[in-house]
């Protein structure tokens, strides 16, 4: 237990944590993408379940998903332009439909549909981007028989819990290295009835510098909150994750997108508090991504070339209160995010080290400023914001 810890909070990394997962608290922003035939029917990835959609109807979905080949590099394209450092594609959602090439089901994209193994384009696409690479895998499955009658069934369940890690010991032995495993709803079982212990000490075994997270039941190394921003305390390492509208997979009227200010925002709120930000795209049938996705991210990858220094590796941030800007910093540097840039002359309560200098990030114009105990005071700035959706001011201090 780390000094000053809750007693019930989740903990802190352990030295080999920290250093499997160095590169991923570095890179901050990730790109997750929820791909499967639910994207092909376009009306949210639950609508197998929500519609009550029967097997033999469902299924029909399969002939007709033929993505084209190269969509996965655009998606890379896009997460690089973005400034995001890794990617995590569905490999399996709930439907069970397999994106890979496996010998334990005929359900998959190399035998249906597609005849091409998504997955293994996937792989090749992220790496050529210089992206790292994470699998998503839901053990939840609506389409295997024992998927459901493994909770009352113990042949049901052991059947089930031999093809869940025979799929996840295909997945990361085919593709060479894989840097997440990111495990989904694990209904209806629990880690003893996933013999989830074991699932994670074959993971290991297979690819030793992996990281995975919470989702089969144990604690792995990160936690996931879903759909908001709540950081873990004492240490442990967690992961937003994030739609950009209100669905993951590809959902055709679903026209409530997010704007690339709040997704700056969220990020900014992430790195400050120690997180990750994994922002999911949902691809439409054809692999091609919907344009506002485009636009929206276009966005943040051009604030990114400016900012993206004052995200990535940040360190946490002592809270700050502001009502028109947050803060990350790196060192003894404070990052002041402008969101809502008031004009000529913004201040700061209660810094309690001394600023040495400030500049606008955008244009590098140097900022003059006074300071007493109680505010730092930046005065002479351009009327109009220099940069969009968020403005930073770089503060270069004599302490952190
Ligand atoms: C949830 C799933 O049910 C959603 O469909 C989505 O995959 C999200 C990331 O996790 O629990």
């Amino acid at each position: 237990q780390t000094p000053g810890a809750q007693p019930d909070a989740p903990p802190a990394s352990t030295p080999d944590q920290l250093r499997r997962m160095k590169w991923w608290h570095e890179a901050k922003f990730g790109m997750f993408i929820h791909f499967g035939l639910y994207s092909q029917h376009a009306r949210h990835e639950w609508a197998m379940e929500d519609e009550a959609i029967p097997i033999p109807e469902y299924q029909k979905l399969a002939p007709v998903f033929n993505p084209a080949p190269g969509s996965q590099r655009q998606w890379a394209k896009l997460a690089k332009a973005a400034g995001m450092k890794y990617m995590v594609m569905t490999t399996k959602h709930h439907e069970g439909f397999c994106n890979f090439d496996t010998k334990l089901t005929n359900y998959n994209a190399v035998k249906q549909g597609p005849k091409r193994d998504l997955v293994r384009e996937y792989v090749d696409a992220a790496r050529a981007e210089g992206l790292r690479v994470g699998f998503y895998y839901s053990l939840m499955d609506w389409h295997h028989p024992d998927g459901a009658k493994c909770a009352t069934d113990e042949a049901a369940r052991r059947r089930f819990v031999d093809y869940t890690h025979g799929l996840i010991r295909e997945l990361l032995t085919n593709y060479g290295k894989i840097d997440v495993l990111w495990y989904d709803v694990s209904w209806p079982l629990k880690a003893d009835g996933w013999e989830s212990e074991k699932m994670n000490k074959m993971v290991f075994s297979l690819q030793p510098d992996i990281i995975v997270n919470n989702r089969n039941g144990l604690l792995g190394d990160f936690s996931t909150p879903e759909q908001h921003i709540t950081a873990e305390k004492g240490g442990r390492a967690w992961e937003s994750c994030m739609t950009l509208n209100d669905s993951w997979g590809f959902q055709r009227a679903d026209d409530n997108w997010k704007s690339s200010k709040t997704i700056v925002r969220n990020l900014i709120t992430c790195a400050h508090d120690g997180g990750n930000y994994l922002l999911n795209i949902g691809p439409q049938p054809d692999g091609g991504i919907p344009p506002e996705t485009i636009r929206v991210l276009s966005e943040v990858g051009r604030w990114m070339d400016t900012n993206g220094h004052t995200i990535y590796a940040s360190d946490i941030c002592l809270p700050r209160r502001s009502n028109y800007a947050s803060f990350t910093r790196t060192g003894n540097t404070l990052f002041m995010h402008v969101h809502f840039w008031p004009g000529e002359d913004v201040s700061i309560a209660g810094l309690m080290v001394k600023a040495k200098s400030a500049k606008l990030l955008k244009t590098g114009q140097s900022v003059t400023f006074t300071q007493d105990e109680f505010r730092l005071h930046l005065t002479g700035l351009p009327m109009d914001a220099p940069d969009t959706p968020v403005t930073t001011i770089a503060i270069e201090c004599d302490g952190e």
